[in-house]
């Protein structure tokens, strides 16, 4: 019999929310505990086209929404097949932001609507799961501010906040994320592990297809 393919596990919310802190606590617990994971990051500002996002971010390059809408997707799309390789290896792949931050955070500009901005997203790896943290702005600003990166402002994060509203449905989990970093990763343990043990199709799905 082959074996089980790996849980693909996203993770999404705004900025401040914890969520690479805590896919990094979560893959080194699960490997640690027989659960063979690994972490991938959105963008992944290692590659060339990363490192365009990685420029965008850090405002040293400016470029037209649609094109910097489509570099980071481009970027969800060259790391396809290596997430498909693990998932197909049984590692389970735990992702720190995907496709929903593409649209909600893309959606969030003037002149850029939601449908346009799924379109390239659509017959990426679709999750098995998707966790959404979820912090209030004031909490979310509380947190030490933010940093200087593009889109670190309490607007934008008020209209990313609520694109993500929009694209959550009945099957993404929404956890409270207002707890110390040890709480929040106890309970997110256990859910993940939960994800990791159900029953999935042997084949992956396609995004919004
Ligand atoms: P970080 O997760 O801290 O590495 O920050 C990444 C930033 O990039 C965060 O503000 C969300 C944003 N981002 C991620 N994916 C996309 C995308 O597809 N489009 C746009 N416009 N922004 C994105
Ligand atoms: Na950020
Ligand atoms: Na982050």
């Amino acid at each position: 019999m082959m074996a089980k393919r790996g849980a693909l596990i996203i993770f999404e919310g705004c900025d401040r929310s914890g969520k690479t802190t805590q896919c990094q606590m979560l893959v080194n617990i699960l490997n640690t505990q027989g659960f063979k994971s690994s972490m991938l990051r959105f963008p992944d500002r290692s590659t060339p086209i990363g490192k365009v996002c990685a420029d965008y971010l850090q405002q040293s390059l400016e470029l037209d929404d649609h094109a910097i809408h489509l570099m980071f997707s481009a970027n969800r799309w060259e790391l396809k097949s290596h997430i498909l390789s693990l998932l197909k290896s049984g590692v389970n792949v735990i992702v720190d932001r995907y496709s929903f931050s593409g649209v909600a955070f893309s959606a969030a500009k003037q002149g850029m609507d939601m449908e346009w901005c799924k379109k390239p997203e659509v017959g990426l790896p679709k999750p098995d799961r998707v966790i959404f943290l979820d912090l209030k702005e004031e909490v979310q600003r509380k947190r030490g501010g933010y940093g200087g990166e593009r889109y670190e402002t309490e607007e934008m994060q008020k209209r990313v906040h609520s694109n993500y509203e929009k694209l959550i449905d009945g099957s993404w989990i929404v956890i409270d994320a207002d707890k110390t970093p040890v709480d929040l990763h106890n309970e997110l343990l256990i859910l993940v592990k939960g994800i990791i043990s159900e029953e999935r199709e042997e084949e992956v799905g396609k995004l919004w297809v």
